[in-house]
């Protein structure tokens, strides 16, 4: 009898390990909607171009900060957020972020101008209407999965954005 339960243990083992490595997370480590990109848009770059922007809400739905440590997708090389740093001058330049901290119950926004994705190195042609999948990471290893669009900014003519800054 004895016998039996450890074996009937050492299967239900094997069957949650088996789980875990067919997610490919464990469920501590999924933030699930803690953080929340809320219209988040990647905006189609000029034929030639490999580099996109991005910009949105980053919504933080628990009552701690959170700490994005990185982020990835799938269909670019990297995947970086930037922020934009002006000089007396009148000159701009981007910065890489090694961390985004999204405040408790509050939200970052990023925005042409300001803070950004930057998508680096396109791997397939993306169309437009289409969701983007980024996954991020925070300074757990929590893992929150997240969604942009694919948008046209030049169809807009309301559109602020220049076309020489992200
Ligand atoms: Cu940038």
């Amino acid at each position: 009898m004895k016998k039996y339960i450890i074996l009937t243990l050492a299967i239900s083992l094997i069957t949650s390990n088996s789980h875990a490595f067919m997610t490919g997370v464990e469920p501590e480590k999924d933030g699930g909607v803690a953080i929340e990109f809320i219209s988040g848009v990647i905006h189609m770059a000029p034929p030639g171009s490999n580099v996109n922007a991005g910009y949105g809400v980053l919504r933080n739905n628990t009552d701690k900060d959170i700490i994005l440590k990185s982020f990835r997708s799938p269909v670019f090389d990297s995947t970086e957020a930037h922020t934009m740093e002006y000089s007396n001058n009148g000159t701009a330049k981007m910065r890489h972020l090694d961390e985004l901290t999204v405040p408790a119950n509050n939200e970052l926004v990023l925005k042409s101008g300001g803070l950004h994705m930057m998508f680096i190195g396109k791997r397939r042609d993306i169309n437009l209407g289409e969701d983007i999948l980024i996954i991020s990471r925070d300074n757990h290893e929590v893992r929150y999965m997240l969604k942009m669009k694919v948008i046209d900014s030049r169809a807009k003519s309301h559109s602020h954005d220049g076309h020489h800054m992200h």
